[in-house]
């Protein structure tokens, strides 16, 4: 059994407990109260794949968690970014982001993912031009709540990507992520 730690990390409501709740089929998650998470909520679950194990770390996007980044991080094999594109300021989080969770982690940029989840597909904003390392990463845009398939279809897809060819041992897997 391989078992993934898969950190998802973005701006403050832009989804990512709402896409981590469908995942793992925790609860429901068309509950549409925005509860902010609180530091981070480690969810467990196997995906259609056989032999694999997920651990999701929903973390906060809160300001105030800064200093857990690199907790979050530790022994990461794969970065999930979403982000909301719809909302103001978010894709200017991009940068940041990909500057402390990719490039200075060393979490190579194929076992990224950028998330848009656009809440509002007949109101989406045009989607960011990026540039650098954001640029080299593949980027989907979702809407959990319409069409969550193509979340799990993303999802899965990426998660083969970091199992592929590599035969971790549990506990030779903490090469890809540094603590910044
Ligand atoms: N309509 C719609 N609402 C969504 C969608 N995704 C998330 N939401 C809503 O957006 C709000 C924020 O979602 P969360 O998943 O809690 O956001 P988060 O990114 O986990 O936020 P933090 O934990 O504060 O970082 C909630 O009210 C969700 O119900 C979507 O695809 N469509
Ligand atoms: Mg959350």
């Amino acid at each position: 059994m391989v078992k993934l730690k898969i950190i998802m990390v973005g701006p403050a409501e832009a989804g990512k407990s709402t896409i981590a709740n469908f995942l793992s089929e925790a609860i429901d998650f068309t509950n549409y109260e925005y509860r902010p998470t609180p530091g981070v909520r480690i969810l467990e679950f196997e995906p259609s794949q056989k032999n694999i194990e997920i651990e999701l770390w929903d973390c906060s996007g809160e300001d105030r968690y800064e200093s857990l980044w690199p907790v979050f991080l530790w022994n990461a094999h794969g970065v999930i970014i979403v982000y909301n594109p719809e909302t103001s300021g978010h894709a200017q989080e991009l940068d940041r982001l990909c500057d402390n969770f990719i490039v200075k982690s060393l979490v190579p940029h194929s076992n990224a993912l950028l998330v848009a989840n656009t809440k509002d597909p007949s109101h989406a904003a045009a989607a960011p031009e990026f540039s650098g390392t954001l640029a080299s990463i593949t980027h989907v845009n979702v809407n959990v709540v319409e069409n969550g398939d193509a979340v799990k279809t993303a999802f899965e897809k990426f998660v083969s990507s970091l199992s592929e060819g590599k035969t971790y041992v549990n506990d030779e897997i903490g090469f890809l992520a540094l603590p910044l």
